[in-house]
């Protein structure tokens, strides 16, 4: 038994890999190994010699087991320590570059109009862009024959056979945001609604889906005086010089009376320019809320009065960073927003922290 110990015990610490410890364990504890065979001869001895020769042969099929063990382990340390030495990093290697994406014109400008209402007071308002029919034309004082509410110009939600529930509608505006916000919070309020709105509309200057952004204040005594000083700073903020606007009397079934903004430009040499010139832009609608919209979002009209206005976020953009054409938007194609200036992470976003 001593000859088997010191055989098998030397093999194993001398093993040079896991093959050879694999042999060395079916020669002394496998089926038919060496120690196993010897087990076997166990029933063959008197019971005095059993008693001796049973438990050592135990203790050795244990040691040797406890060898293998421990050579496996000491083997795969070996390896580790190999591996260790041939396999390094060079941290010193510059990084591979990678695609930067950048920040879309319509998000950063929704952000840059957003601050700007905010240093005024403004919360935002959020609300779905699919709506009921109620909610889009009937509380904004739009009746059932507006041509704005033919199939022509609004996408109508499909309806099974038999379902007679009112039509839903993709929102043609933000305004149904307000009526909500009016139910919900009451009077005074001021909010704006940045938000996506969709017409069935496509030619060179319409896309389906587009961006608008919509404010409302009300209060007791809130005038077209407020709404014209309003309106002047968020321009003179917006594009970063004194704007002088025009407000043309004009209608809108949700503000009585209503007025079209234009804002001072120059068309020289082909391209607009806000703030100088001799000509006018029309850019925005507004006017004071209609007392049956106030009555539609619970507020009562003879308590409070409001204005309201609204733009569009794709044309304001276009007109704040020279961008001719909509398929900068539309297509969302790097190489036009990389033209326009529209850089990643070089530009100011409201998660940055806006400083103007
Ligand atoms: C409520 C009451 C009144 C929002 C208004 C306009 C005039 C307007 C257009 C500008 C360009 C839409 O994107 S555009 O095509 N908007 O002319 N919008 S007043 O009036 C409201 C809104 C909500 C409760």
């Amino acid at each position: 038994m001593d000859e088997l110990r010191g055989k098998y015990i030397e093999a194993i610490a001398e093993a040079a890999d896991e093959a050879a410890l694999e042999e060395l364990r079916l020669a002394a504890v496998g089926k038919k190994g060496e120690v196993s065979l010897k087990m076997r001869e166990l029933g063959k001895m008197s019971p005095e010699e059993r008693q001796v020769a049973g438990p050592a042969l135990n203790a050795l099929k244990d040691e040797i087991n406890t060898a293998l063990t421990a050579r496996k382990v000491a083997l795969a340390d070996a390896a580790l320590d190999e591996r260790l030495k041939t396999e390094w990093l060079d941290v010193t290697l510059p990084s591979r570059p990678r695609r930067q994406g950048t920040i879309h014109p319509v998000s950063q400008v929704t952000e840059e109009v957003t601050a700007i209402f905010a240093d005024m007071g403004f919360a935002v308002a959020e609300g779905p862009q699919i709506e009921t029919d109620w909610y889009n034309f009937d509380a904004l004082n739009i009746p059932g024959h507006h041509p704005a509410r033919a199939e022509m110009d609004t996408f109508y939600m499909a309806r099974g056979e038999g379902d007679n529930r009112p039509p839903h509608v993709l929102r043609t505006h933000t305004s149904p945001v307000q009526i909500r916000s009016m139910e919900a919070g009451g009077a005074p309020t001021r909010i704006i609604c940045p938000g996506r709105v969709y017409r069935a509309d496509y030619d060179q200057t319409h896309t389906p889906m587009f961006h608008q952004v919509e404010g409302l204040a009300i209060d007791r005594d809130i005038s077209m005086a407020n709404l014209k000083w309003v309106l002047e700073e968020f321009f003179t903020a917006y594009f970063g010089t004194n704007v002088k606007t025009r407000f043309r009397a004009s209608h809108f079934p949700f503000t009585e009376p209503s007025a079209e903004v234009d804002i001072q430009c120059s068309f020289e040499g082909g391209t607009v320019k806000v703030g100088e010139g001799d000509d006018w832009l029309e850019v925005l609608g507004s006017g004071m809320v209609h007392p049956d919209v106030l009555r539609a979002g619970k507020i009562d009209p003879d308590e409070w009065q409001g204005f309201a206005f609204g733009m569009g976020i794709d044309r304001i953009a276009m007109l704040k960073y020279g961008i001719p054409d909509l398929r900068a938007f539309f297509e969302s194609d790097l190489r036009w927003l990389r033209h326009y200036g529209f850089a990643a992470l070089d530009v100011p976003t409201l998660h940055a922290g806006v400083s103007r």
